[in-house]
């Protein structure tokens, strides 16, 4: 694995070299989802420091349209240099428009196009040019195992060791990435992502602890985030504020001191550990999957209060501004811009507002076939225009962790604005299943482009092919038998 690593670090460092010598503007481009707010943090800080001057936008996706402008600009040059973050790798094969006139970075974990542009394999050949840098894990054989942000994170310390004050942010990403193998069972960060999580935890920027998985541990009520947790799903209280204090006060844990309410951070260690104890109890008496899995690594940001104190938490925030497309706020957020955060607590309330709508939409509508259908593989969700093309991962991702639908495998759907749909497939990790290889096979067939992680991938397809599209998923579910194997339950 050294031998990869040092490769993967040796292209940052040829990456890093040619940001050094550039002078000029640079074209910065990252991701709309949390993953790709922190890589935007991280490379806009590091960009800074080196004083470079530089255009930085967000994008949903690298598509035609958006490569031929920037190919156009590159050709008036506008930018010689571009640095995509958390995309790009799927479209390196789109981009020879601007490789003519242009040199391209990416910093990414996504799979990376072929040649031919087609799906690629992992020993297969992937598409390459003079003057592109493609820093991804995968070219050198390594898992994914590491988030895009991950990726910034090494580029920007081989631009400058001091960016090793980064490291918070490319930990941040990877929780967001939570479902692309970034973030193991029991909720620690794996592989390379606890290299950067050594850095930071040296440089001070962030402390790991043992405890319950429960969002809000610094900024809610304890019976709130209890009321109000998803993931670990709590059987009987989640969805209910009465019996989560109740659950509290039979267990003598008061959910008050002094009149004020109590947060998890709050509660003693025999508390916490007594509060464990009965979740888990509960989850078994319920017949939850993986009834343990509600401990574990939690990392905290000491230089960051109230609910930004949480990683967990800073990477829903980031996710919920990039996803409103106000990614920029939580970029001011990830560095230490306070007049930035009123907006943030606004654009953060407003986007889950709108997610708890559409996500009690979807239980509403569950024996509804034209919502949802159910068949032996998988669970179609067809959000139509209830659920926007940003959300539709995020709504995919809620409804598939809180087992409602009681499927491996959830594909939902939403309409985007240019008359396609945006499709998003989620699997539970017992799924013997390459989401990313499915989506790419599938949305080929129907003339749409998609990929992603091997539990998480999504797409785009001409939305009249919506129907041929679901054919083609159970035909391809049914021939792989999906439910392959339950974990052993530890
Ligand atoms: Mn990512």
């Amino acid at each position: 694995m050294l031998d990869k690593l040092e490769q993967l670090v040796k292209e940052a460092q040829r990456a890093a070299d040619v940001i050094r010598n550039h002078k000029g503007m640079i074209r910065a481009i990252s991701h709309i989802d949390c993953d790709g707010v922190c890589s935007a943090a991280i490379i806009v800080r590091a960009l800074a420091k080196k004083q470079k001057t530089f255009h930085f936008s967000f994008a949903r996706y690298l598509n035609e349209a958006t490569v031929n402008n920037l190919a156009e600009e590159a050709k008036q040059g506008r930018w010689k240099l571009l640095v995509f973050t958390d995309l790009g790798s799927g479209a390196a094969a789109s981009l020879a428009p601007i490789l003519e006139h242009a040199q391209v970075i990416i910093a990414d974990h996504h799979m990376i196009a072929t040649k031919d542009g087609s799906e690629a394999t992992e020993n297969s050949d992937f598409y390459t040019h003079p003057n592109l840098i493609n820093v991804n894990p995968l070219a050198f054989g390594l898992k994914e195992d590491i988030s895009g942000s991950g990726m910034t994170y090494i580029l920007s310390r081989a631009l400058d060791p001091e960016n090793v004050i980064s490291g918070d942010l490319a930990i941040i990403g990877a929780i967001g990435d939570a479902q692309t193998g970034s973030i193991g069972d029991k909720w620690q960060v794996l592989g390379l992502n606890q290299e950067i999580l050594k850095d930071a935890e040296t440089a001070g920027s962030l402390r790991v602890t043992k405890s319950i998985r429960l969002w809000g541990r610094f900024s809610r009520p304890i019976h709130k985030a209890l009321e109000l947790s998803i993931d670990p799903y709590i059987p009987g209280i989640t969805g209910n504020e009465s019996a989560a204090i109740q659950f509290l006060t039979e267990l003598g844990i008061p959910v008050k001191i002094n009149g004020n309410w109590r947060s998890l951070a709050d509660l003693t260690k025999e508390e916490q550990q007594r509060l464990v104890s009965a979740i888990i109890i509960e989850r078994l008496r319920h017949n939850a999957p993986n009834p343990t899995q509600v401990f574990g690594d939690v990392y905290e940001l000491p230089h960051q209060t109230g609910e930004f104190r949480d990683a967990q938490e800073f990477a829903t925030i980031a996710n919920a501004c990039g996803k409103s497309l106000q990614g920029y706020l939580a970029v001011g957020a990830c560095l230490g811009d306070e007049d930035k955060i009123e907006r943030v607590r606004e654009t953060v309330s407003g986007y889950k507002k709108q997610i708890g709508t559409m996500v009690s939409w979807v239980f509403k509508n569950k024996d509804n076939p034209d919502v949802v259908r159910l068949t032996d593989s998988a669970a179609f969700v067809f959000g139509g225009d209830k659920i926007s093309e940003e959300l539709i991962s995020t709504v995919s991702s809620i409804v598939q962790r809180s087992g409602f639908l009681n499927r491996k495998i959830l594909i939902g759907f939403g309409n985007t604005p240019n008359g396609e749909v945006k499709i998003s497939s989620r699997a539970d990790d017992s799924v013997n299943i390459d989401l990313n290889q499915m989506m790419r096979d599938c949305v080929k067939e129907v003339g749409g482009n998609g990929g992603g992680h091997l539990h998480a991938a999504g797409g785009q397809i001409p939305s009249d092919k919506a129907e041929r599209f679901v054919d083609l998923i159970n035909q391809y579910l049914s021939g792989l038998n999906p439910v392959v194997e339950e974990k052993p339950k530890n």
